[in-house]
């Protein structure tokens, strides 16, 4: 995805909420107003890298969802020449968060022509889903399911875009695919080290994130900049030395609900 640029993105500050969010990282409750700050300074730098944002009200019913990526699946047209973006509303694995879908519907049914819908049994996070240039990575994981997935894939299909399926659920302390993978852009994967054993990623160059700073694997490369969590010098010195211009963020705050970068966002 990120050998196109990108525009626009929507974000979704947290509500007080936020600090009882899901949570398997053993870090502590997050604090609201460092996590308000560390927000800010997010939307800072997308629109730091030419992106207009749109802001969706925080909303307190729903402690996670200023992890609005996982409410729905944006698919890129794949040549100028074709129809714009579209988009594919999950359905997502925990019950708690089903109902963030409906928050974004309207929004998201405005600005794209052709909208569809995971539907039950199927469960699809955002997280999960990897845009690999015209190929599509579907993390099954824990709140991904296969039959999900293959909702997915099919639509991904109609749209000219191949995917496959990489199961990470036996991988320990590990929420989303993209908690370990991140596309570069150029046929190029950063991959935590403990995916990097998992079939299903030849074909791309690997750039390793090595088992100390795992978090780091969920950076977000937009347009120019590579957008890296603060504290991984190791994993951001590698992505300079490939040439790539990071900005480092403070993330304290949502990797004590597993969340990281590419989460806090929906970008096209
Ligand atoms: C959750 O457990 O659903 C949230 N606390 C974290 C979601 C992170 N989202 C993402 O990786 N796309």
């Amino acid at each position: 995805m990120s050998d196109q640029r990108l525009t626009r993105a929507l974000v979704r500050a947290p509500g007080q909420s936020f600090v009882s969010g899901l949570t398997t990282a053993n870090l502590g409750a997050p604090d609201y107003a460092i996590a308000l700050e560390q927000h800010a300074a997010y939307c800072d730098a997308l629109e730091a890298c030419g992106l207009t944002l749109t802001h969706l009200p925080a909303d307190e019913q729903y402690p996670d969802s200023t992890f609005v990526e996982d409410t729905a699946v944006i698919i890129p047209p794949q040549s100028s020449a074709a129809a714009g973006h579209s988009s594919v509303f999950t359905r997502p694995g925990a019950t708690t968060r089903m109902g963030e879908v409906e928050s974004v519907r309207p929004l998201l049914s405005q600005l794209f022509a052709q909208t569809s819908s995971i539907v039950a049994p199927g469960t699809v996070d955002g997280g999960d889903i990897c845009h690999a240039g015209d190929h599509v990575f579907i993390g099954i994981s824990h709140r991904t399911n296969e039959v999900g997935g293959v909702q997915l894939a099919e639509f991904l299909k109609s749209f000219g875009y191949t995917s496959s399926f990489i199961d990470i659920r036996n991988i320990e302390n590990i929420l989303h695919l993209k908690s370990g993978i991140a596309y570069l852009g150029h046929g190029r994967l950063a991959v935590w080290n403990a995916f990097a054993q998992l079939a299903g990623f030849s074909g791309y160059e690997l750039v390793p994130v090595r088992s100390g700073e795992a978090y780091a694997a969920n950076c977000l490369p937009i347009n120019d900049t590579v957008l890296v969590a603060a504290g991984f010098p190791q994993f951001e010195n590698t992505l300079k030395s490939l040439g790539y211009q990071t900005r480092a963020l403070q993330m304290s705050e949502f990797q004590k609900l597993d969340g990281g970068l590419s989460c806090l966002s929906l970008r096209w």
